[in-house]
């Protein structure tokens, strides 16, 4: 089983550990973030593993195949698009399983980044231009580069 790791840290106080955990095509992404306003924050998994100017560096949606961005369970969409996860009192705690993200292959998302977003994403259904790139999920609250774990 492949295992992968990602300690995500932002400019305010919203931290958190994600877990990567493969069996299959299934990859379980597990997960604490805390430091969030409650509701809803795009969580995605953005193309390069990069935050030397924050967490802007890490580039866009992981997006090998040139699609629109849209929800999980959408057929076509990023790679990277995860959705969203809940906070309550402040902290996300999720448990995502994924059949598109891999932890080996062409959709390996091992040395890109996790970001978690200020707002809610729209999942490619707000009605404009930036809702096809971004979900329109605002700016990035917290991040980190997703490494090998034993
Ligand atoms: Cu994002
Ligand atoms: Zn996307």
């Amino acid at each position: 089983m492949a295992k992968a790791i990602c300690v995500l840290k932002g400019t305010e106080n919203v931290e958190g550990v994600v877990y990567f955990d493969q069996e299959g095509d299934v990859v379980t992404v597990k997960g604490t973030i805390k430091g969030l306003k409650d509701g809803l924050h795009g969580f995605h998994i953005h193309a390069f593993g990069d935050n030397t100017n924050g967490c802007v560096s890490a580039g866009p949606h992981f997006n090998p195949h040139g699609k629109n961005h849209a929800g999980p369970q959408d057929q076509e969409r990023h790679v990277g698009d995860l959705g969203n996860i809940s906070a309550k009192n402040n902290v996300a705690e999720f448990e995502i399983k994924d059949k598109v993200i891999s932890l080996t292959g062409p959709h390996n998302i091992v040395g890109r980044t996790v970001v978690v977003h200020d707002k809610e994403d729209d999942l490619g259904k707000g009605g404009n231009d930036e809702s096809l790139v971004t979900g329109n999920a605002g700016g990035r609250l917290a991040c980190g580069v997703i490494g090998i774990r034993q």
